[in-house]
């Protein structure tokens, strides 16, 4: 088996494997009763057979050494959250409002807890602290009229990644980069999901702002399709900041400020917000990765990367509910999805985009619902010209999405197949599970992970306006 085929294989095994532990509902192939060993390695086989199946790829040997590890050595392998101690009740962090807050007893107040906001029209504090630490302010009521409730905590990343943005705080910091750019920047919804929240888009462009029109080479970045991929969230975020800092310290006849004054660039970071505030509102992370549709048989969410609605549904796609690769009931169930393809079909200027996931550090350009590289050769030396020269810069593999394995109703099939644009799946880091941290690499990998993948983005808005340039060859 050559080395290539083993990586994809390998990347493609863990994350079969996470759809498994993610949900801990994944039936295929399993025997026992469930949680049994019999089950976990019934499961495992069945993940395996399904993939190898679906790719039609010769790894007989591969798989027998898979077929080997035990479930134990699987889950400290793949899933070494779920082997954890489970947290202590005694230091969980719970928030408290306390009313009747005036100044003096604010300050006795801010001796026992932390006060994490004020308000001083109403005179109360918001407070995050353990059980016994509100005994302690209770204790003030002997002197003070002062009143505590429990307060629904907002759905927040555990203390160690609180570099991380949750979705109140990705508004924010979207809001704050276009009041301090406005003329740069606009920020608009372009869908709202199931739960109702805003799928919220930033765009640079220095004269048309909102959804208007604009003749200008666009270029479209994604990220958080997947609820868990968190950090595909920072590196759009942090790319933001990034062009607006990079602008405002930019010369006004400097390259760069040209540059952007000719491009029209939407960041949608946060594709998927109820995902991924389900998978951090209990404080501990929960693997999920689809959306939260109540598809109505007790089994929740659609996974968004394989509804989109080209060649939707055929391999690498379930039509299982209960599925973590589940492809909704139709093409385009999904509101979110929709709003990505009512958005990006409006903005007919736009020839790149570039999706971010998590992980194995890999570039994919399409195809990933056939094995078949794209028709035209033009397109296919200009994908593969693009990838291999942004893989310099982050060191990243370039390959065919389906060298990864075969899936159906993804992003960047659809924007290519049906646009015609240049699309890009990004796989962030880490590499793999062992020392990286998988899904949730934690607080150190957000700015090393940007600084990787900047060179990349920022080349991806330079050749926006023709990318056939790359080949040095006149546009079609
Ligand atoms: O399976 C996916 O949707 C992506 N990987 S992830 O681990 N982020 O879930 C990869 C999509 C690449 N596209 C195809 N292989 N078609
Ligand atoms: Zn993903």
């Amino acid at each position: 088996m050559s080395k290539k085929i083993l990586t994809a294989s390998v990347s493609a095994l863990i994350v079969a494997s996470f759809f498994f532990f993610g949900t801990g509902r994944r039936a295929s192939g399993a025997s026992g009763p469930p949680g049994s060993k019999a089950s976990l390695q019934g499961r495992v086989a069945g993940i395996l057979g399904e993939y190898l199946e679906a790719t039609g790829q010769d790894s007989s040997e591969f798989a027998a050494a898979l077929r080997e590890l035990s479930p134990k050595t699987v889950l400290e392998r793949f899933a070494p959250e779920k082997i954890q101690a489970p947290e202590d009740p005694a230091q969980k962090l719970q928030w408290y409002e306390i009313s009747n807050a005036e100044w003096i007893v604010r300050n006795k107040i801010a001796r026992l807890v932390a006060i994490e906001d004020v308000n001083l029209d109403e005179n109360k504090v918001a407070v995050l602290c353990t059980a016994r630490e509100i005994e302690a302010v209770r204790a003030l009521q002997k002197k003070h009229p002062i009143a505590i409730s429990r307060m629904i905590s907002p759905a927040d990343f555990p203390p160690r990644d609180a570099v991380y943005h949750n979705y109140q705080e990705t508004l924010a910091f979207l809001q704050d980069l276009q009041a301090a750019n406005p003329n740069l920047i606009s920020v608009f919804s372009i869908g709202q999901t199931h739960e109702k929240r805003q799928i919220q888009a930033i765009r640079f462009n220095t004269t048309e702002k909102g959804s208007a029109p604009s003749q200008k080479p666009g270029i479209v970045f994604m990220g958080t399709h997947h609820s868990r991929e968190h950090l595909s969230t920072e590196v759009p975020l942090l790319l933001a900041k990034h062009l607006a800092e990079a602008y405002r310290a930019a010369g006004k006849d400097s390259e760069f400020a040209r540059l952007l004054e000719q491009r029209d660039i939407t960041i949608i970071p946060l594709v998927n917000p109820d995902g991924s505030e389900y998978d951090i509102a209990t404080g501990s992370y929960r693997w999920w990765r689809k959306n939260r549709k109540i598809n109505g048989d007790g089994n929740i969410g659609v996974d968004l990367n394989r509804n989109y609605g080209f060649h939707w549904g055929e391999g690498g796609a379930s039509d299982q509910t209960s599925s973590d690769i589940y492809k909704g009931p139709a093409g385009f169930s999904e509101p979110e999805s929709s709003a990505v393809r009512d958005f990006v079909s409006a903005k007919t200027n736009v020839k790149v985009l570039l999706s971010y996931h998590t992980f194995s550090e890999l570039i994919l350009y399409p195809w990933g619902h056939s094995n078949s590289p794209v028709d035209n050769p033009k397109d296919r030396e200009t994908f593969k010209k693009l990838a291999e020269t942004m893989a310099q810069w982050n060191g990243y593999t370039p390959e065919q999405s389906s060298d990864l394995y075969i899936a159906s109703g993804d992003t960047t099939d659809w924007a290519y197949g049906e646009k015609g644009i240049f699309a890009f799946t990004f796989e962030l880091s880490p590499k793999d599970m062992w020392g990286g941290g998988g899904f949730y690499p934690g607080a150190e990998a957000v700015a090393k992970t940007f600084q990787a993948n900047l060179k990349p983005a920022l080349y991806l808005i330079e050749v926006a306006d023709n990318p056939y340039k790359v080949l040095g060859s006149p546009a079609d």
